[in-house]
């Protein structure tokens, strides 16, 4: 390849020739500006200069080279002409220095909550709006955590409680907890290691991970980081265009994944108003000023990055999945019986109740609601636990005792998302080191607390869940109003 100087790349700063530099390579996007799921302008925002620090949180590092045809490369930015420019500490980095200074040392970490408030202290804006948004009016992310509170456990007595065990399989894997780490997009918005400090906590401690096709690292970054042997689930973003996902799913199934989620609560993303505000906040200083043909740039980065989701996937695509994968095969994202009896019956390996954070259907119920009604359906086709079938449930988990009750009312494992991603946002590996172990100290103490010496001596008698469907109770604040419109307003009516 050849050594292009940066003057050269500088000379083609326009919509009509538009070349950026992306880890020391040079591309001529221009024929590229209005197929960026992302938009335009965020590309033109870096015509003619080194767009790597935005472009690497977002994708992972083969995405530009898949997607641009190779007449595109245009060379190696040459060094020597690279001007060095000191990066220009701002007033924000110094402050997020601060924040970042004076974080509680880990040992001050005692629950999975307080992950998340050092990362909302610590994390750049636009991430936190990212990772902490839900759709709407945020009601069914509040309802995540508010249904766990109305479950109650009645506790068994004099059990000998000597020794306890929570490990468990999970779809045939040993795991050293009933919780495996759900999937999550764009790691590297929250450090800069992004997945791989799941990855690599989980191989240390025995968890097992969800690769989420959306990491910022590449999916083989992240296989090359795990141990030898480590279990490793995918969740899976169906493409329209099905030869790549057949390739994905096979080259999954190749480096040695066990089992295969199926996201099917996303034909198209929820809007998160958070992460929304965010953009028109960070956009407004873009070099090159676009027309009204870029629309998509204000819709908040996961759905700007979201456009290659099938929203035709149906029932009728499953034989194809099972025809290309002997994978296990769950489907992600299920809310009811009637789903969950289709999944069943079509022969796949299981289902997680999941309304995907709270970042899809507002007001779509919890997980944990959905679990006992989706138990009894289940039954209906023989004894559960049922070896051959797993229900999962994921949202608002944030203790031992919410595992415990979503055990206890049939669930086979749970899964943790935001919980480990506010971990590592705010310590990296270490802090999902010390999530483990905090669950870890919860699971043993609350077991024994609550009479059982292993998870299968968890049984439903031992939760009262006849309060889980009434939702009465004081009308939830609205956050979302008083954490975002406001200051957005606040900025447009400062005297207000
Ligand atoms: O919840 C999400 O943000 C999500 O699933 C997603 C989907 C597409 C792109 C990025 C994230």
């Amino acid at each position: 390849m050849s050594l292009v100087s940066s003057a050269a790349v500088a000379e083609h700063a326009s919509r009509d020739s538009c070349w950026i530099v992306v880890h020391g390579k040079v591309y001529d996007v221009t024929d590229f500006l209005d197929e960026h799921p992302g938009g335009s302008k965020i590309i033109l925002k870096y015509a003619g200069a080194d767009a790597t620090e935005a472009y690497e949180p977002i994708h992972p590092p083969n995405a530009i080279t898949d997607n641009l045809p190779t007449d595109k490369h245009i060379g190696t930015v040459d060094p020597d002409t690279v001007v060095k420019v000191v990066k220009e500490v701002t007033e924000e980095d110094k402050r997020r220095q601060a924040l970042l200074d004076a974080r509680p040392p880990l040992d001050e970490i005692i629950n999975l909550h307080d992950f998340e408030a050092v990362a909302k202290a610590v994390l750049p804006p636009k991430a936190w709006a990212y990772y902490s948004s839900a759709s709407d009016d945020e009601i069914t992310i509040r309802e995540n955590r508010a249904a766990f509170q109305r479950v109650w456990f009645r506790p068994r007595i004099l059990r000998d409680v000597t020794s306890v065990d929570w490990s468990t399989t999970i779809l045939g894997q040993k795991s050293s907890l009933p919780v495996y780490i759900s999937a999550t997009a764009l790691g590297k918005l929250g450090h800069p290691d992004g997945e791989l400090n799941l990855t690599r906590a989980a191989g240390k401690h025995g968890v097992i991970q969800m690769i989420p096709t959306l990491a910022s690292c590449s999916f083989d970054e992240i296989l090359d980081a795990a141990l030898p042997g480590q279990p490793l689930f995918l969740q899976l973003y169906v493409n329209r265009d099905r030869e790549i996902t057949k390739k994905y799913v096979q080259h999954a199934e190749k480096r040695g994944v066990k089992a295969l989620f199926i996201t099917v609560d996303a034909p198209q993303l929820g809007r998160r108003e958070k992460d929304m505000r965010m953009k028109f906040v960070g956009d407004a200083g873009a070099k090159v000023q676009e027309g009204q043909k870029d629309i998509k740039q204000d819709q908040g980065v996961a759905r700007a990055i979201s456009s290659f989701i099938d929203p035709s996937l149906s029932w009728k695509d499953i034989p194809w999945f099972r025809s290309i994968t002997n994978m296990h095969i769950i489907l992600k994202g299920v809310s009811t019986p009637e789903d969950a009896l289709l999944a069943y019956d079509a022969g796949l390996q299981g289902i997680v109740l999941s309304n995907h954070g709270g970042r899809q259907l507002d007001t779509a119920r919890s997980g944990l609601e959905n679990l006992p009604p989706i138990i009894a359906a289940l039954k209906t086709r023989g004894p559960w636990p049922n070896p051959n079938f797993s229900v999962f449930i994921d949202g608002g988990v944030r203790r031992a005792t919410d595992v415990l009750k979503a055990l206890a009312m049939g669930a086979s494992a749970v899964g943790i998302g935001r919980g480990f991603l506010y971990a590592f946002a705010s310590y990296g590996q270490e802090g999902v080191e010390k999530s483990f172990q905090i669950l870890r100290e919860e699971f043993e103490m609350n077991l024994r607390l609550l009479g059982a010496r292993n998870l299968s001596e968890l049984t439903p008698d031992m939760v009262d869940a006849s309060g889980l469907h009434q939702h009465v109770g004081l009308t939830p604040a609205d956050n979302l109003f008083n954490a975002t419109c406001k200051l957005h307003l606040s900025s447009l009516y400062p005297t207000r």
